[in-house]
């Protein structure tokens, strides 16, 4: 066995030998770099590989016209370090993924992470050997490597369903998945451009693309309900107000539903009707997910609460369509506000009164396959179009590992697993799997309801500290137990079921892939509570895990 001689290489020692490490990170994104920084500094012996051929993650692949943050910027950061938080500044509210790919790139780069790092490079297999209590990963690029911990920072949306029409080989233009945005871009000024979906990502493009492009037609299947965003640009003095308000955040963040810097303030059933309705504009008026995330808690659980407020919502729509098509294609009727990702946008609605841009229902009319032409319905009908955008989503939650052949004790297989029911301990470890450990894994906070850089700060401290702790007592071996795994599993349905989410049919619940196992993704209970939770664990010597 070979030990790694530079920390710049993970490539196989010339005696073919594999590489020994001590951990391997899977991905350089929000968790994948933080997780690299932690267990480096803890002196282990650590590389982390990325398909991406730059740090950054969901912010160096979604890089296709109009992407940005709705979380606001100065919750996204991390807090650990009160310098890297504060020499870092940005230009507004809810940047755009260049300025985001920059700050990702700034803390690559300060926290001196690169030379750990191999970039355009998959993990393609990952197989536990018992009797050694090691894994052996390898990778696309003929990496072989020998490691005690393998650490999951893979991305819960970073698995895109890019291959997903019949006949997708046959269309003569380019057909590209927003999730897989060339570097050098698309060229699409002058073209007829086809959108297919209108989730949060396809209301970026669309609103940004529309003036751009010669024809715009966008293939919509479920109307989405939508806020409109308040963007301001930063001066200085509110750059210094943000940076201010750092120690505040820090004991803020962590603690609320979702990891933002707000929450649940109000109670429905203690408002007269005149209250809540200005509640409800308030919120909506501060141009952010407030109206979501910190409205009324109640929303999420009570059917006649969400009725109304999402009436609310259906009004403010109503009001800024001026054609009755336009409203009963894009303004939701049948399932209830916040119960899917709700989008934040600037003019999208509006996008559709414009003559070059056509709104094509296809809930009861689908996309059967691509021709070379461009795009045909149930129907028959074809439409003609130059280059195709595909913004339909990922394979959530699962993709990221079941794309991997990952293999555990008795070469149990998690993708076969995860085929059939999806199962994890407080996302963190999964049974079966020893020395498995996992940021942004289903069942946690941090697969869906979370302002991402919080949920997965906790996760990867988490982590880190369980390897700690391991190192520290001369243990060598974590896995949860089965009971533990299934007491998860339970209180995890258990509150889900609480939710309304869970009535819907979204990629939250799997619903968005044939097939796939219905199980809510996200942790429901609130990342404040989950992460009490979790340092419970922790600070009892963890219980529910093997620990050998
Ligand atoms: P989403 O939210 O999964 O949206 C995908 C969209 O693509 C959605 O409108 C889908 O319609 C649509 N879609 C998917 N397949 C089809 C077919 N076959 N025909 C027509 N339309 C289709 O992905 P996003 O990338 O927008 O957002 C993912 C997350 O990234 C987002 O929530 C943020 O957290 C960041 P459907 O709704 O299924 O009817």
């Amino acid at each position: 066995m070979k030990h790694a001689q530079s920390p710049s290489t993970a490539a196989p020692a010339e005696d073919g030998q594999p590489v020994e490490l001590d951990a391997v990170v899977v991905g350089a994104g929000v968790a994948g770099l933080y997780q690299l920084h932690q267990l480096r500094r803890q002196g282990l012996r650590v590389r982390a590989f990325d398909s991406a051929d730059d740090v950054g993650g969901t912010w160096c692949w979604n890089r296709y016209p109009g992407a940005r943050f709705d979380s606001e910027a100065y919750i996204y950061q991390y807090l650990f370090s009160e310098s890297l938080y504060k020499d870092w500044s940005w230009s507004r509210r809810f940047p755009d993924q260049g300025e985001v790919e920059r700050w990702m790139h700034y803390v690559a780069d300060t926290l001196d992470l690169r030379p750990h790092i191999s970039l355009s490079t998959t993990v393609t297999s990952a197989h536990f050997d018992e009797d050694r209590g090691r894994w052996t990963v390898r990778t696309d690029r003929g990496d072989t490597v020998d490691t005690q911990f393998l650490v999951s920072c893979a991305g819960m949306l970073s698995a895109p369903l890019d291959d997903w029409f019949p006949g997708q080989e046959t269309f003569h233009g380019p057909v590209v998945h927003t999730a897989r945005w060339p570097r050098e871009g698309v060229e699409l000024r002058g073209r007829k451009v086809a959108v297919i979906g209108t989730g949060a990502t396809g209301i970026q493009v669309v609103q940004t693309i529309a003036d751009q492009v010669d024809r715009l037609t966008v293939f919509a299947r479920t109307p989405q309900y939508v806020l409109p965003m308040k963007n301001p640009s930063y001066g200085p003095s509110e750059v210094a107000a943000y940076k201010d308000r750092f120690e505040e955040l820090r004991g803020t963040l962590p603690e609320t539903f979702t990891g933002f810097e707000y929450d649940f303030t109000h109670t429905w059933a203690e408002c007269t009707p005149r209250q809540r309705r200005d509640i409800l504009e308030e919120v909506y008026q501060d141009g952010s997910l407030k109206l979501w995330l910190a409205g009324f808690g109640e929303t999420f659980f009570e059917a006649d609460v969400n009725e109304e407020v999402s009436e609310f919502v259906r009004e403010k729509m109503r009001g800024r369509l001026r054609d009755e098509r336009l409203i009963d294609l894009l303004v939701p009727g049948d399932y209830g506000f916040g119960e899917r990702r709700v989008p934040l946008e600037n003019g999208y609605l509006e996008t559709y009164h414009r003559d070059n841009v056509e709104l094509v229902g296809v809930a009861d009319n689908p996309i059967t396959r691509f021709v070379p032409e461009g795009i045909e319905l149930a129907d028959g009908s074809v439409h003609d179009v130059d280059v195709i955008i595909m913004a339909i989503g990922f394979d959530a939650g699962t993709g990221a590992l079941t794309r991997i052949d990952l293999r555990g004790r008795d070469g149990r297989s998690l993708r076969e697993e995860w085929g059939h029911d999806i199962r994890t301990t407080m996302g963190l470890a999964v049974h079966g799997y020893p020395n498995l450990l996992t940021a942004g894994a289903p069942l946690a906070p941090a697969a869906a309801l979370c302002n991402m850089t919080t949920c997965l700060q906790q996760q990867t401290e988490w982590i880190s500290d369980a390897i700690g702790h391991l190192r520290g007592t001369g243990a060598s071996l974590i896995e949860p137990t089965a009971e533990a795994e299934q007491a998860w599993v339970d209180h995890h349905e258990e509150t889900a079921n609480a939710m309304l989410l869970t009535r819907t049919a979204s990629w939250y619940m799997g619903a968005n892939i044939p097939g796939k196992p219905r199980r809510m993704l996200s942790y429901t209970g609130g990342a404040g509570a989950y992460r009490r939770k979790c340092a419970d664990v922790a600070a009892a010597g963890y219980p529910g895990f093997r620990i050998e």
